[in-house]
């Protein structure tokens, strides 16, 4: 019984608080006070370098961070003016699977292109 409402509260994000313990006959439970919880958030960076051609660049944009042909070249031509730019802001994981997809489609299609993950 415990075990189940420890799975669920926390698959809920919201805390509980035994009353009573462990006695399973009189247990009671306060109310549940919802605390959303929202993950923290990383960005994920393009860096330029004098090799990677623009259109490249453009199509990663576009492919793996569900841009517009429009955003990705702003984005891009950011990067290439400023050294870098930001392409999506995600949880962790999300964020660092997005970098993995642009690294691993660089280096199959030989380009020097990098991209990093960090905290927003
Ligand atoms: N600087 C590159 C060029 O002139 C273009 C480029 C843009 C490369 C963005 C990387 O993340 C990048 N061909």
């Amino acid at each position: 019984m415990q075990i189940a409402l420890e799975f669920f509260t926390n698959w809920l994000k919201i805390g509980y608080t035994m009353a009573n313990t462990p006695n399973e006959s009189n247990t009671v439970l306060k109310p549940a006070v919802a605390k959303p919880k929202l993950p923290p958030m990383f960005k994920v960076i393009l860096l330029n370098d004098d090799y990677t051609p623009m259109e490249f660049v453009v199509e990663c944009i576009e492919r793996f961070f569900n841009k517009s042909r429009e955003q990705a070249t702003q984005i891009m031509l950011k990067v290439h003016t400023e050294g870098m730019g930001v392409c999506g802001v995600y949880p962790q994981d999300i964020a660092e699977t997005k970098m993995n997809l642009v690294l691993n489609y660089a280096n199959e299609s030989q380009h020097p292109l990098q991209c990093v993950v960090e905290p927003a």
